[in-house]
């Protein structure tokens, strides 16, 4: 896929010129923008768009923000590594002085933040000193470390201090997990890039830039909401802003294995079908992938791009969710080696069977938000990842649903393990631009960067492309364009979206009719309802038909409602458990008579932050459906669905 920079050319450079709309509002903008700052271009796409919108131009591309960013390097963890987690400097930056001056004009001199200065004498004025700004951690998101940030969205400037010694062979990268929302990234004061999206890994290279002694990394992190980013203004999570993900140096040979592919075919169990990438100067080489537990030993030679394609057959033990099993995976060019660790599966559809290993499976699920089990705040770590997949083993699941945004790479890991199937997902979420090629582009890169992370672990099955969004002829051009990038860029998963089916009622009677366009390109349909909640009595849900267009298993992506932990009364008394568990029993007498139900992700494991949940003792911003409080105690309605999913087990044992 082309950079955004790529797609600009020549064009106005000023202010002023961009004021008196003396350009082609599709084009100039960016090219513009691209000789601005991260901060100014925010700033003054928002004036832009509010200026274009009062002289009636309603369709307006925001300013896409450059990525420099270098291909993604797969598999940091096998790589020669060193942290830079820890506790940063930190300034809090919400009117983005760090970056602009009194005229919205990008600052040129040492008053930038980027450049750390500090003044030369008793007289210099400097306003801004990041040793005594106060420190936040990183890996974390910056609202639960301090109570005044707790709803704060705008900018925070980090920095911190290395040392490194690298040999003169080798190159380094500076990786990072994940940034919310935009990232900019200086290195001892230059800038190397910016990163658009919340939720992805990127890198930058660093081999010409770092030192020995006394480097100093800048990022100023914004995660103010706009109507043209991917997620847009309006969520139903928190806006966790910061550096949320680990922080690295990855330090690798001068020729290295940058990426591989290395899975089942399709339809296959016994064909490992893929390809490896390499980068740097020696691009043709002889690589060998060995599996020694299963004593295969294959050499390939890559091409002059450094890339080849390859298939051998294998006999291998395959990976299930009762039987996870991994086997060491070892790489190796002339100049790099790695190792990962592999699990082999096939997964299919056969009309409305979804088959795992070419046996059909029910996938018993429950949707996940990116929330730490037992603390606040975003999770990221191993042990996050392993507390929020065993309440889902406890509660019976085979699966997750990995909501509304790729989570961090621990979780998919752990997954793999544990044995949890995973269903991955990008924040195309509820109305975004659907018409605004920039919002599409950045959908298709988050969409990407998700598959390129990825796109080794047995756990993720189905890529899910957007979340209830409204039928119109530009979300399903948008939608098509996103399930094709997924299709073409990992042809071995499933594509999943998780729709809103109508009802039809008729004298009485009332049938849900599952039958969007973008059904006919899925091959699964996601589909999230809330009778008993939104809508109707739970009751209800019992005498409720299900009809479908199309001829594909379905996932019953969400269902469910609200229950405060310790809060009880009747059955319809809203926000008790009972409601809740009366809820699930109903759901699940409904459920059980669709007969192309293939699995369901109900909404959702533990409560979770919102800002759009402001009922005081109840809510207190919390989106309370989850099954287990955000203190970690199970509700009533978690028995409901462990003994469903029990049942579910008996009757099908070996998933
Ligand atoms: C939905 C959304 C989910 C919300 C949930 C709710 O349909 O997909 O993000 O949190 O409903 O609780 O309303």
């Amino acid at each position: 896929m082309p950079t955004l920079r790529a797609r600009f050319s020549s064009g106005l450079s000023s202010i002023s010129e961009a004021f008196g709309f003396g350009f082609n509002v599709y084009e100039s903008p960016n090219v513009f923008l691209e000789t601005l700052h991260l901060a100014e271009r925010m700033s003054l796409m928002n004036n832009l768009v509010s200026c274009l919108t009062l002289v009636g131009c309603l369709v307006f591309p925001s300013g896409p923000v450059v990525a420099q960013v270098a291909p993604l390097i797969a598999n940091i963890s096998a790589r020669q590594t060193t942290s830079l987690d820890g506790q940063w400097q930190a300034i809090v930056d919400p009117y983005d002085v760090g970056a602009l001056d009194y005229r919205a004009q990008p600052l040129k001199n040492h008053q930038g933040f980027y450049k750390n200065y500090k003044p030369q004498s008793e007289l210099e004025l400097v306003e801004y000193d990041f040793d005594s700004s106060g420190q936040l951690h990183v890996p974390g998101d910056w609202n639960t470390q301090r109570e005044s940030l707790l709803f704060y969205e705008g900018s925070v400037w980090y920095k911190r201090s290395f040392d490194y010694a690298k040999s003169p062979k080798n190159r380094l990268f500076l990786h990072f997990g994940a940034c919310n929302y935009l990232a900019a990234v200086y290195l001892n004061g230059e800038e190397l890039g910016e990163h658009e999206g919340g939720f992805t890994p990127f890198d930058f290279e660093i081999t010409d830039r770092v030192r020995a002694h006394g480097n100093f990394l800048v990022l100023r992190i914004n995660n103010s909401r706009g109507k043209d980013q991917v997620p847009t203004i309006n969520t139903d999570w928190w806006n966790y802003g910061g550096i949320t993900r680990p922080v690295t140096l990855v330090d690798v040979p001068e020729t290295f294995v940058q990426d591989y592919f290395v899975q089942l075919e399709k339809g296959s169990t016994r064909q490992i079908k893929g390809w490896l990438q390499l980068n740097g100067p020696r691009l043709q080489q002889n690589v060998t992938i060995r599996i020694p537990e299963a004593g295969l030993s294959k050499t390939f030679q890559t091409d002059s791009k450094g890339h080849t394609e390859f298939a051998f057959s294998s006999d291998l033990t395959l990976w299930s969710p009762e039987n996870p099993k991994l086997y060491s995976v070892e790489i190796a060019s002339e100049t790099d080696q790695l190792e990962d660790r592999i699990g082999f599966r096939s997964i299919e559809v056969r009309g409305t069977d979804i088959l795992l290993n070419g046996k059909p499976l029910f996938l018993r699920g429950i949707s996940i938000h990116e929330e730490a089990p037992l603390r606040s705040g975003r999770a990221w770590s191993e042990d996050d990842a392993r507390t929020l997949l065993s309440w889902a083993k406890e509660l019976g699941c085979n699966f997750v649903r990995l909501a509304h945004y790729p989570h961090n790479e621990a979780m998919l890991r752990m997954a793999d393990l544990m044995g949890v199937l995973v269903w991955g997902e990008v924040p195309v979420y509820w109305t975004i631009r659907w018409e605004n090629p920039s919002t599409l582009h950045n959908a298709e890169n988050q969409l990407n960067e998700m598959i390129a992370r990825d796109h080794n672990r047995a756990a993720l099955i189905i890529y899910s492309v957007a979340n209830e969004t409204p039928i119109n002829d530009a979300r399903n051009r948008f939608l098509r364009q996103l399930i094709q990038d997924a299709h073409s860029a990992d042809s071995t998963r499933l594509v999943s979206a998780a729709l809103q089916a109508h009802e039809v009622t008729d004298r009485n009677r009332i049938t849900i009719h599952i039958d969007d366009p973008i059904g006919s390109d899925l091959d699964v349909l996601g589909n999230n309802e809330y009778i008993g909640w939104y809508v109707r009595r739970p009751s209800d849900a019992d005498s409720i038909d299900w009809v479908s267009e199309y001829d594909k298993p379905l996932i019953m992506s969400e269902f469910g409602g609200d229950a405060l932990f310790g809060y009880h009364g009747d059955v319809l008394t809203r926000w008790t458990e009972e409601y809740q568990e009366n809820l699930y029993e109903h759901q699940i007498v409904m459920l059980k008579r669709i007969p192309f139900l293939r699995g369901m992700t109900p909404w959702i494991l533990k409560d979770f932050r919102s800002p759009r949940r402001t009922l005081p003792r109840i809510e207190d911003y919390f989106n309370r459906k989850g099954l287990v409080s955000d203190h970690g105690e199970k509700k009533k309605a978690f028995f409901v669905l462990q003994r469903f999913y029990r049942e579910l087990q008996i009757a099908q044992p070996l998933n």
